[in-house]
């Protein structure tokens, strides 16, 4: 078997696993993808230094062998604060209005992906897979061929694919794309995203694509696929089962009484459409009155990316927010919103899943979305409580018996809230099993070896044979 290198922004240490916070969908998924495999994750310890040196930290835990690197803060302001965190995320998730474009960014993010190739190549063996991971590193393919890297590579993109009429509001977004074409694998979470690579590689680039997948253009041809991500349903089932997710159970319910627990649990991000999901339960307030005083709607948010402003601005717009619903309709012995912003480990995490009926899941836009299947594997299968999504989740191409709704509407969010509560059992039971069965089938174990069996298959020698890849416009 050959080994396999991951390759990410950021490696999470395995306490930060465990204890909880905002480390995000990718080290979740990704920890429990290496696990029960051979090979090494690289990438950012999360660290600056004062002068960058490749000096790299080696550590084993828990079978999964980690490689990190410490950053400059120039390079964490540009690379990661900046073209990452300001340019591409808001582009990618249809945002342009929040893009940032400055040319700081744009070389610190080249630097940056140079850094890595340089500092990863030497660790890589002629046998090995590579396999990078997302929006962070998308050029990193091509510096690794630079340095004359002739193994099987792969690319990850965990966050949708924009249409090709947003991408294009990126300054050198052909440079960008041309650079993917040194992979000899691309995937996406989804067919929809896939579908608008497509459409750019055949209207921006003058590719082709063939029947099976395959992306012409030019001398180049990369297999490109969607792979939809998935949980670590049985370790997920097992936090469930823990002795931490029952105390956690008991001390929400506790603190609810009969109440009915509505839950939220995200990442402080703008993506996360929790403005407009605070709205859509204000609306169902407003026109359920006798509802009033009978839900209780946990929001938990830890803080993440502070150090880039549009997320200050979406705390203060949150903190705000809740503050005005809850002086709004509280009652002395009743706050409608419990609005959090701190992480919890991941058992009690399970463990305020279960005590919840009602889960919402509303991103205005989301490559995928672990929350929503962690939400469904957390129910108890005889009295499972209902999921309500957002359309344009990811997820939603698969969890097709969730309550779908426009997260931009208000309406839609309070209806579906008075629908789950109305909703009878043996709805819910059948809803559920439909979901679980796409949740254990298409597990992250499943994901993992999908990508991985495609990235062996792509014909051998390709990138041998071929001119490395130009980055003119
Ligand atoms: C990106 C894409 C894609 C959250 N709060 C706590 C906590 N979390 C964990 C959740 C879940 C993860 O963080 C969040 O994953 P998501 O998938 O929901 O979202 P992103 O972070 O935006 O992830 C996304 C994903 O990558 C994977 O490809 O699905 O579309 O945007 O696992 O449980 N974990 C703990 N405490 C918390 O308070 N322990």
């Amino acid at each position: 078997m050959s080994r396999l290198i991951v390759i990410s922004n950021r490696v999470s240490a395995p306490k930060a696993r465990s204890a909880g916070g905002a480390q995000g969908g990718l080290s979740v998924a990704l920890a429990a993808a290496l696990r029960e495999y051979r090979g090494l994750w690289f990438g950012w310890s999360g660290n600056k230094t004062d002068e960058f040196t490749g000096h790299i930290d080696l550590q084993r835990h828990e079978g999964v062998t980690t490689a990190t690197i410490d950053l400059e803060e120039q390079d964490v302001d540009e690379y990661y604060n900046g073209y990452a965190n300001r340019t591409l995320w808001p582009l990618f998730h249809y945002r342009i209005d929040l893009a940032e474009y400055d040319r700081s960014f744009g070389s610190g993010y080249e630097r940056v992906n140079e850094r890595f190739a340089e500092t990863v190549a030497p660790l890589i063996e002629p046998d090995d897979l590579v396999w990078v991971h997302d929006y962070h590193l998308i050029p990193l393919g091509m510096q690794l061929r630079e340095r004359r890297l002739k193994n099987r590579i792969g690319f990850f993109l965990h966050i949708p694919w924009p249409p090709q009429r947003l991408l294009v509001s990126l300054p050198f977004h052909q440079r960008l794309v041309r650079s993917m074409l040194a992979y000899d694998l691309i995937g996406f979470q989804t067919e929809e995203w896939l579908d608008s690579f497509h459409h750019y590689i055949e209207r921006e680039m003058g590719g082709t694509v063939e029947a099976d997948g395959t992306i012409c253009v030019g001398n180049r041809r990369v297999k490109a696929a969607a792979f939809p991500i998935g949980i670590d349903a049985a370790e997920f089932s097992g936090a469930v089962a823990s002795d931490t997710a029952r105390m956690a159970n008991e001390r929400l319910r506790r603190s609810v009484e009969d109440k009915h627990v509505i839950i939220g649990v995200d990442r402080l991000d703008y993506s996360k459409g929790l403005a407009e999901r605070f709205l859509g339960y204000r609306r169902f307030l407003e026109e359920h009155d006798d509802c009033r005083g009978r839900v209780s709607f946990l929001q938990i948010a830890p803080p993440s990316r502070g150090e880039v402003h549009t997320y200050e601005h979406i705390r203060e717009q949150l903190d705000e927010l809740s503050g005005r619903i809850n002086g709004e309709f509280a009652e002395i012995d009743w706050v409608p919103i419990r609005y959090v912003n701190q992480g919890y480990p991941r058992e009690e995490l399970a463990g305020f899943y279960r005590a919840a009926e009602i889960a919402l899941v509303t991103p205005l836009r989301d490559g995928m979305n672990l929350v929503a299947k962690e939400y469904v594997a957390a129910q108890d299968p005889e009295n499972p409580g209902v999921l309500i999504l957002s359309r344009f989740a990811g997820a939603a191409l698969q969890l097709k018996e969730a309550l779908l709704v426009n997260p931009y509407s208000k309406d839609e969010i309070s209806d579906a809230i008075a629908k789950a509560l109305d909703m009878p059992k043996v709805e819910r039971i059948r809803r559920w099993r439909a979901m679980m069965d796409s949740i254990e089938g298409e597990d992250v174990v499943w994901w993992r070896k999908a990508f991985v069996d495609a990235l062996q298959s792509v014909g051998e020698g390709q990138s041998e044979t071929e001119k490395p890849v130009e980055l003119q416009e």
